[in-house]
């Protein structure tokens, strides 16, 4: 399997996050990558490819042209009024009031984002465009007819929507690669998002769409972030009635039941019948994981891997989060070897 990868990946580093409290140094950090690409380069998993640029066109298909520029131009702002650190938001429009777009960078950085884990850095524009064209290079060679491919993209994407930034999240990478099929020929996209975290972004994109199945497995919204999306009764809008399926776990969820849940999503992507499958993957299901609470172990990823195979349709996987950085590239790439072994 064939692993697309860009360097670009480091320029994105922010010094904070607010987290439980206190600013520590991110978790979503370049460290993960290093991690995992070191993995799939001793397992042997297949070819390292550099990323091709599609321009802003792909991206724009799911993201509104105001939000795109926002990005491409909020550290320049933010230089300009603060001197040069991260750009942090700290108030949103929440209950009572109003959604209007300010004109400075501190409110527009507000009403773009959704929480303080997020920082814009000098280099932030140039890793997600990476991380965007990690995830359509690899689209594409799905197209030209590989069975699978691995996306190493980062930053993840899978809590961005439209217009909205948060949960280390700036572009939708796995949405814009789900659109990306549609818009090359594909009838039927399904996205099976297995990061402990709800894919709010990526439900909130396709949520009233019935050509983009949504299916996610994730620490239940009632105890976990992002804690406003991802209940089960979420099953879709107009349309995409009937297209959006949600698999909120408890806290402490291992092995078990996390396999059942696993079992009736697949039946629901089987139902579906699918031209393509797009996997959001994060390996923060796993029991060592420093913010998440699922048990996993490093040999069920082999069997998720095994069970997405058995689906017998095109795969795309599109990295998203992990922090158990000893043994991220173990869990990630045991998820792809789990799928070519089986
Ligand atoms: C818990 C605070 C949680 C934010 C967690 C973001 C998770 C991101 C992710 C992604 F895939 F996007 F990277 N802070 N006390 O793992 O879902
Ligand atoms: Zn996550």
């Amino acid at each position: 399997m064939n692993t697309i990868f860009s360097e670009d990946h480091a320029l994105h580093h922010g010094k904070y996050e607010l987290i439980d409290g206190q600013l520590v140094s991110p978790f979503e950090n370049p460290s993960r990558l290093d991690h995992i690409i070191a993995r799939v380069r001793e397992t042997g998993l297949g070819a390292v490819i550099e990323p091709l640029d599609f321009g802003t066109a792909p991206i724009k298909r799911v993201h509104s042209e105001a939000f795109v520029e926002f990005l491409r131009t909020a550290h320049a702002e933010w230089r300009e009024e603060h001197g040069d650190c991260d750009a942090l938001p700290l108030c949103w429009p929440s209950r009572t009031l109003r959604h209007v777009l300010p004109e400075t960078i501190d409110g527009k950085l507000s009403y773009y984002s959704f929480d303080a884990g997020t920082p814009i850095t000098a280099g932030t524009w140039q890793a997600i465009t990476a991380s965007v064209n990690v995830a359509l290079t690899g689209a594409e060679q799905i197209r030209a007819g590989q069975r699978a491919v691995f996306s190493l993209c980062r930053p993840p994407g899978h809590h961005a929507s439209a217009d909205l930034l948060g949960g280390y999240c700036f572009f939708n990478n796995a949405a814009i690669a789900a659109q990306s099929f549609r818009d090359a020929g594909a009838t039927k996209v399904a996205i099976l998002d297995v990061d402990y975290h709800h894919g709010n972004g990526t439900q909130a994109i396709f949520y009233d769409r019935s050509d983009v199945l949504f299916v996610s497995l994730h620490g239940h919204p009632a105890q976990e972030f992002p804690f406003f999306l991802g209940y089960s009764e979420e099953t879709g809008a107009g349309e995409g009635e009937g297209f959006n399926v949600n698999f909120p776990m408890r806290w402490g969820t291992g092995w078990p039941e996390y396999s059942q849940s696993l079992d009736t999503a697949l039946d629901h992507l089987r139902e579906f019948s699918p031209d393509t499958v797009v996997i959001s993957l994060g390996v923060d299901t796993f029991e060592k994981d420093p913010i998440s609470q699922f048990k996993l172990k490093s040999e069920d990823y082999l069997q998720i891997g095994a069970r997405i195979a058995n689906l017998d349709l095109p795969t795309l996987f599109v990295m998203e989060g992990g922090y158990a950085v000893a043994e991220i590239g173990i869990n990630a790439v045991n998820v792809l070897t789990g799928f070519e072994q089986a």
